[in-house]
């Protein structure tokens, strides 16, 4: 329940100014981010219609080219990080390479381009097309070079190096949940005043759940011990709440999200196919393993901390088990104990 009325903006900047030595300018970069999220949820929102009124070729009505949605959003954030002058790379689950982004921006001596932002620009490809939730996620870090145009050595940081992180969902609503060390705050946009208005404050995951999100088609390709935990939480017996129910939507953020507010374990291991699972680091598991620690749940490999992992290249990809942190500990425990069960 949210006590007092409030605007993401105006609450990142309360947020700051406990910090006499904040500049005020991680607010900005923020903001700019909630903006660009905004602009992306118009086109997501609008995305049904383009077929019904004819949008259906390479251009539009107007002649200008409809663009693909992942591509659009992209497009947009790399804009307004740029435009916005806090940022000195960019790097997006839809580069190549990072994007050195050059001095110029800044727009005067009080804005430094001291941050590195990182996008998956619309995640849950998948379900584009269908008018199932997609979601932005995005993370925060500080450069670690001095001046310039940013390099590798910047955007390559540990998980435990942001500053912020979290995902806009484009679902029956948008909303925003971010956190920047100090708790996982969510926003819902009220699209007749344009502004994500404070709607859930402090979030909490539950400690256990009584769910469980992971393609199953894959179980065949699974490690012997991440079928044995699936088969364990799919036993019957009340007292540890199973079977547990099963809930996947195939969009990261939507799984996410739902977990992060009833409880649950996301996972997705490895598997013949996947040696290291199929989602990336730096764009998908790191910035939700910020939040889910935040709100005092667990983000795993399955062996070790995420955030503790050295990331070697952008498109690094892990395998995650994330939510609960009773279930993240309880899946660990069935990984490290070959052919044994844990109880
Ligand atoms: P994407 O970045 O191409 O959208 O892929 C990531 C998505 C996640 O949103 C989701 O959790 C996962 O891929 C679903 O994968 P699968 O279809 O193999 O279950
Ligand atoms: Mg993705």
């Amino acid at each position: 329940m949210v006590k007092s009325f409030s605007t993401f903006y105006r609450h990142i900047i309360e947020e700051e100014r406990k910090y006499p030595e904040a500049t005020g300018q991680l607010s900005d970069l923020l903001a700019d981010i909630a903006l660009a999220c905004k602009v992306i949820s118009l086109e997501v929102n609008r995305a049904g219609l383009i077929d019904i009124l004819g949008f259906t070729g390479e251009e539009n009505v107007q002649g200008e080219e409809v663009k693909k949605l992942d591509v659009y959003a992209n497009d947009v954030l790399k804009y307004v990080m740029k435009q916005g002058g806090h940022t000195c790379a960019v790097c997006s689950e839809e580069e190549e390479s990072f994007i050195p982004i050059d001095d110029k921006f800044k727009k005067n001596k009080f804005v430094s381009n001291k941050y590195i932002c990182h996008f998956d620009p619309l995640d849950g490809s998948s379900n584009i097309d269908v008018n199932v939730s997609i979601g932005t996620i995005f993370s925060v870090y500080k450069r670690v070079t001095s001046s310039g145009p940013g390099a590798l050595i910047d955007c390559l940081q540990k998980g435990t190096e942001q500053v912020a992180a979290g995902y806009v969902i484009y679902g029956s609503s948008t909303m925003l949940v971010y956190t920047t060390g100090e708790g996982v705050h969510g926003f819902t946009l009220d699209p007749s005043v344009g502004e994500f208005l404070l709607s859930n404050e402090n979030i909490k995951i539950p400690e256990k759940s009584k769910t469980y999100s992971v393609n199953e088609g894959n179980f065949s390709k699974w490690q012997k011990e991440v079928r044995d935990y699936i088969t364990y939480l799919k036993d019957t017996d009340p007292e540890t709440s199973r079977p547990y129910s099963s809930r996947y939507i195939g969009s990261l953020v939507a799984d996410f999200h739902r977990n992060l507010l009833y409880g649950g374990i996301f996972l997705y291991p490895s598997d013949i196919k996947n040696k290291n699972g199929k989602l990336r680091l730096m764009y998908e598991a790191n910035p939700l393993s910020f939040l889910v620690e935040q709100a005092g749940g667990r983000s795993s490999d399955g062996a070790g901390r995420i955030l503790d992992i050295e990331p070697k290249n952008l498109h690094q990809r892990t395998p995650l088990f994330i939510g609960s942190a009773e279930d993240v500990k309880l899946a660990e425990k069935f990984l490290a104990r070959e052919n044994k069960h844990p109880d």
